[in-house]
């Protein structure tokens, strides 16, 4: 699909950068052939992306509060450059080499919602994420927790979530990764969201730089305005998610989306909204870690809906004045009971799980 790019505030902007000195047509046509670095998208095609910042969007600072705001309305995402200070990003590094690493039981993890030890890569990465970095047992993670939060829930990270959010926000998932998962393309709120479905804002922090083959995170813009299939009935994600998964590829086909998978330096953040598509592409550097957290937000005064269908309590605590929902909370003894029983008996815990969510889904 080609861009109305001559509207775009965003191309007005980068148009008075002394980088930018062509004329408006000259100009969006180079920058689209700018990206050099050739892979295959999520359908197969072979597309060209930046391999680092300079070849890229200059895309916005925090103090671009208007602009940020209206980019991501327009296009169902938005990066921020120098969101993060760079320091905070080595502490996360070290605590996750000197903690998280080494240590040979089990997390939850992001792909499959269930206590796995590490898989990894033929380079050492640690390939199944990590889900929900506020819930792990800070007897085992307390720096790497402390260092993650940190970040997810910095004064600056608040304040670029109230200029899209128009409100303070509360993180009600998160994760951590280091190998790439290739995350087939989806859209957030197929799984949650807030309670006024599209409002969930997202949030992809680069813990270092991410090199164009280590797995980059990409959006399809404006696909956030595209309305799909509910969660539910035959689009069900007990029974029916491969069904969605197929029905995502046919919107990317049938609307002709491009695919966007900008650079990020350590400490740039993207965000983009629960309705946007997005995953991360293939690996074709595999010796680089795409080291990432990514936390999903909705606006403080709204209630959390999981699979587009039913109100979820929220186990909040408040962290540097943020409210963080904890789910499976290790911190406490019951749900360390629970975890036993899923690392002990996953096949019968996983069965009874499966009908629980049909039985809500319907
Ligand atoms: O970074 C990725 O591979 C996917 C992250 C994602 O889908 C999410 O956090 O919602
Ligand atoms: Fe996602």
């Amino acid at each position: 699909m080609t861009m109305a790019r001559d509207q775009n505030p965003f191309d007005l902007l980068l148009a008075r950068t002394a980088k930018n000195q062509a004329s408006e047509q000259g100009d969006a046509e180079g920058r689209r052939g700018r990206g050099r670095f050739a892979i295959h998208d999520p359908m197969g095609e072979l597309i060209h992306i930046p391999a680092a910042d300079d070849e890229d969007y200059t895309y916005f600072s925090l103090r671009d509060a208007g602009a940020i705001r209206q980019y991501y309305d327009e296009n169902g995402y938005v990066v921020i450059r120098g969101l993060i200070p760079g320091g905070l990003c080595d502490q996360a590094l070290t605590a996750f080499e000197r903690e998280v690493k080494p240590y040979p039981g089990h997390i939850y993890r992001q792909t499959t919602a269930n206590p796995e030890r590490h898989a990894f890569t033929d380079w050492g990465l640690m390939l199944n994420p990590i889900l929900n970095v506020q819930s792990l047992d800070t007897r085992n993670f307390s720096r790497f927790k402390e260092a993650g939060l940190a970040m997810l829930t910095h004064s600056r990270t608040q304040e670029a979530v109230r200029t899209i959010l128009a409100e303070p926000g509360k993180i009600v998932q998160s994760m951590y990764f280091d190998g790439n998962p290739a995350t087939w393309p989806h859209q957030d709120t197929y799984y949650l969201d807030a309670e006024d479905i599209g409002r969930m804002t997202a949030a992809w922090f680069a813990v270092l730089d991410i090199a164009p083959g280590a797995g980059r995170f990409f959006i399809y813009p404006k696909s956030h305005r595209i309305d799909m299939a509910k969660n539910g009935g035959n689009f069900d994600i007990a029974f029916n998610h491969a069904r969605y998964k197929k029905l995502v590829v046919e919107v990317i086909r049938n609307h002709q989306l491009e695919c966007r998978a900008p650079a990020l330096r350590q400490g740039d953040v993207l965000f983009w909204s629960a309705k946007t598509i997005h995953g991360s592409l293939e690996t074709t550097q595999p010796r680089f870690a795409r080291s990432s957290f990514t936390a999903h937000y909705i606006p403080s005064s709204s209630r959390f809906l999981q699979y587009q269908t039913r109100i979820r309590r929220l186990n909040c605590i408040t962290v540097n004045g943020m409210e963080v929902h904890r789910p499976k909370d290790l911190a406490r003894q019951s749900q360390r009971a629970i975890f036993w029983i899923e690392t002990h008996y996953p096949r019968t815990f996983q069965t009874v799980k499966k009908l629980a969510i049909k039985a809500v889904t319907r």
